[in-house]
Parts: C-alpha cells; sequence; structure tokens
C-alpha cells in the first residue's frame, strides 16, 4: 500500500500532465476533423472511429496493471462466493475488502482510488430475490469505511455513519457505523424488491468516499427470470484528478474509452440487456444514448413492464439506475455515449460492434487485447 500523500503529489506533479496532455490530443483530433464523422449516426462513421488513431495518442491502459478489465467486468456476475441452501434457502456468501490502491483510468492517469476488492466498479453482486445475503466486509483500507446497499433491510444492516444524536441508541436501531481501518463487519439481509440496485460506502465526507471508487452494481433477479439476453453491466462513473470537486475524466466501468479501445461485440438481432447504474459525482446528470437504435427502460428494474419505451436516451442522477433492452437491426459499428458532449469527449463514449455472426466476421484488427 503506497503512501497516500507521496503519490498523490507524484500524481499531480507528473502523470497528470501525461494523462491531461493525452486527453487533450483527443480533443485536437475532434477539433481537427478527423473523427468528425462519428457523431453522425449512419454508416458513414465507421471509418471515422477506426482511421483517427484514437488508441494512437491515447496509447493504452496497462489493465494487467490495474487487476481488472473493463470488457471482464461487463459479464462478472458473482453469484457468491460461497453459497449453501439451507431450509430450502439460497445463502449467498461474498467477501468484500476495502484496499488503497491506485488505477490508471485513462492512459497515464493514474488514480488514488478506494476500491472494493481491487477494482472499479466493485464486484457485481447477483442473486435472486428472496436469497440470503451475507458479504463479509474486510476494511483494509487506512480510511473508515462502511457499505451501504440500497434495498429493503433492517436498519441494523444499513452501513451509515452514526450520528451525533444516534449515539445513545441500541446498535440494532442504527446499523454498525463506519468501520475503521483493519477491522470488519457482515452485513446480512434478505435480497429484496427485485431490480437494478447498487451499494457504496456511506462513510464521510460522503462525497469524497463514493468518488474515490468504493461502489458497485447489485441485482436482485426476479423469481421468474427475465427472458434470456446478451447482459452486461455497465457503471457510468467520473474521477477528480486535481481534487477541485470538478470530474476530468468519464467513463462506464472506470476507464477512459474503454469500449471505444474494444469495441463490445453482439449480434444482429439477439435481445441485449444492460444494467445500467450512474455514480457520477459532482456532475448533476448523466446520461446514455444509443446509436441508430432504440430501447425499453426499466426505471430502477423494479418492474417486469418497461417504465418507458422505444427511447434512444435517458437520464440519471447519482444512484438512479435502470435496466435498457434492445436489438439491433443492422452489423455494424454503433456508438453509445453520454449526451453531455463534454462527458463524451473525456472518456464516456464507447461502440457495439454487432455481427451477423461471431463465427463469420471475427475479431481479427478490433484492437482486443
Ligand atoms: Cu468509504
Amino acid at each position: 500500500m503506497s503512501n497516500n500523500a507521496v503519490t498523490r503529489r507524484r500524481f499531480m506533479a507528473g502523470t497528470l500532465g501525461t494523462g491531461a496532455a493525452a486527453l487533450l490530443a483527443r480533443f485536437a483530433n475532434k477539433a481537427s476533423g478527423q473523427d468528425g464523422g462519428q457523431y453522425n449516426g449512419n454508416g458513414e462513421h465507421r471509418g471515422g472511429a477506426h482511421s483517427d488513431g484514437v488508441s494512437g495518442p491515447m496509447g493504452r491502459v496497462d489493465h494487467a496493471r490495474n487487476g481488472f478489465h473493463p470488457t471482464e467486468i461487463l459479464t462478472d456476475f458473482n453469484y457468491g462466493d460461497r453459497v449453501v441452501e439451507e431450509n430450502g434457502r439460497t445463502i449467498r456468501e461474498y467477501d468484500f475488502i476495502a484496499i488503497d490502491q491506485e488505477v490508471e483510468i485513462a492512459p497515464g492517469i493514474f488514480f488514488p482510488a478506494w476500491t472494493f476488492n481491487g477494482r472499479i466498479p466493485g464486484p457485481t453482486i447477483r442473486c435472486t430475490e428472496g436469497d440470503l445475503i451475507r458479504i463479509n466486509f474486510i476494511n483494509a483500507s487506512e480510511h473508515p469505511h462502511t457499505i451501504h446497499f440500497h434495498g429493503i433491510h433492517p436498519a441494523s444492516m444499513d452501513g451509515v455513519p452514526i450520528m451525533e444524536n444516534m449515539q445513545h441508541m441500541p446498535r440494532d436501531l442504527t446499523g454498525p457505523g463506519m468501520i475503521p481501518s483493519g477491522e470488519s463487519f457482515t452485513y446480512e439481509f434478505t435480497a429484496e424488491p427485485f431490480g437494478m440496485h447498487l451499494y457504496h460506502c456511506h462513510a464521510i465526507p460522503l462525497k469524497r468516499h463514493i468518488h474515490k471508487g468504493l461502489y458497485g452494481a447489485f441485482i436482485i433477479d426476479p423469481p421468474e427470470p427475465r427472458p434470456e439476453a446478451h447482459e452486461m453491466v455497465m457503471v457510468m462513473n467520473a474521477f477528480d484528478t486535481n481534487f477541485d470537486n470538478a470530474n476530468e475524466v468519464y467513463a462506464v466501468n472506470t476507464i477512459a474509452f474503454a469500449y471505444n479501445n474494444d469495441p463490445i461485440q453482439i449480434k444482429v438481432n439477439e435481445l441485449v440487456r444492460i444494467y445500467l447504474v450512474n455514480l457520477v459525482e459532482f456532475d448533476l446528470l448523466n446520461s446514455f444514448h444509443l446509436h441508430a437504435n432504440f430501447f425499453d427502460y426499466y426505471d430502477t428494474g423494479t418492474t417486469l413492464e418497461p417504465t418507458l419505451r422505444t427511447v434512444d436516451t435517458i437520464m440519471q442522477v447519482q444512484g438512479q439506475r435502470g435496466i435498457l433492452e434492445f436489438r439491433y437491426r443492422f452489423p455494424g459499428m454503433f456508438m453509445f455515449h453520454a449526451h453531455v458532449s463534454e462527458f463524451a469527449e473525456l472518456g464516456w463514449m464507447g461502440m457495439f460492434h454487432v455481427v451477423e455472426d461471431a463465427t463469420i466476421i471475427g475479431m481479427e484488427g478490433m484492437n482486443h487485447d
């Protein structure tokens, strides 16, 4: 574990300059029109997306050094580190450990993050409504943290700080409070209601603890599963690299332009389901826009019928989430991004590579690691 102050000094004095230059290079490409076709949303943008050397001036993030790859995070659903059946009930146990860790969020930009299990977002917890969820939390960070889950559970399992006026109350009414460095706590509750939820650290100051990277997706499936689909989780996030309460880098699943450099492969006509949540701090609104298509949207994922039909853009405040469902009719390269242009320019932009059949059209030359 590196000394945070040293890391921060080095980061601000050195790597930020390089990284900012890289992002500026990206900006310059756009300004010079090298990839100006990208936003037209028609078939012509394919050439633009791949001839402008996007990954050239940007370089590549060392995912191995980070210890996680955004492409794997998309489909890395954690159904429990240990699963047991007890009296006809499924108990899912998860091991969570908070670690202070430097993460390369864009080529050359290293962020002094706090992580759950060495990754941002933390593990995607997945279970079925009614399961008993047990999260063994170890705080190996130098700072106090909590895990606060969205969902229905007793006060004793709500990971929030114990305020001054709550100190005298029994812990089953306040929850365990902040878990100090080096200590542990087991959160245990029944998973309900079904939906697309989230968890995050709720220690004070909250905006710092969330923004540092302590959050993740929490998917509770309905008792009768949703129709089979190509599923993926997208956590919209951002990073304030110079600690001025404004973000410099935006992304889905942490790494700027991750799915531009490694397009997400899907098939023509297959049902795609995205579990989407916004964890961006410091900006009031985030959004998701899909090119050349429309989707159905299930706000919070707590219904089996869409709450919005046939839309191509939705917006979310922090903590808001939902499920998107769509199918692509045509093969090709299709962009998705925040419909706040600044966010897209600073990293929150990706591509779907829609293929007729994955066995016919290979991914050669698609720059996959
Ligand atoms: Cu925290």
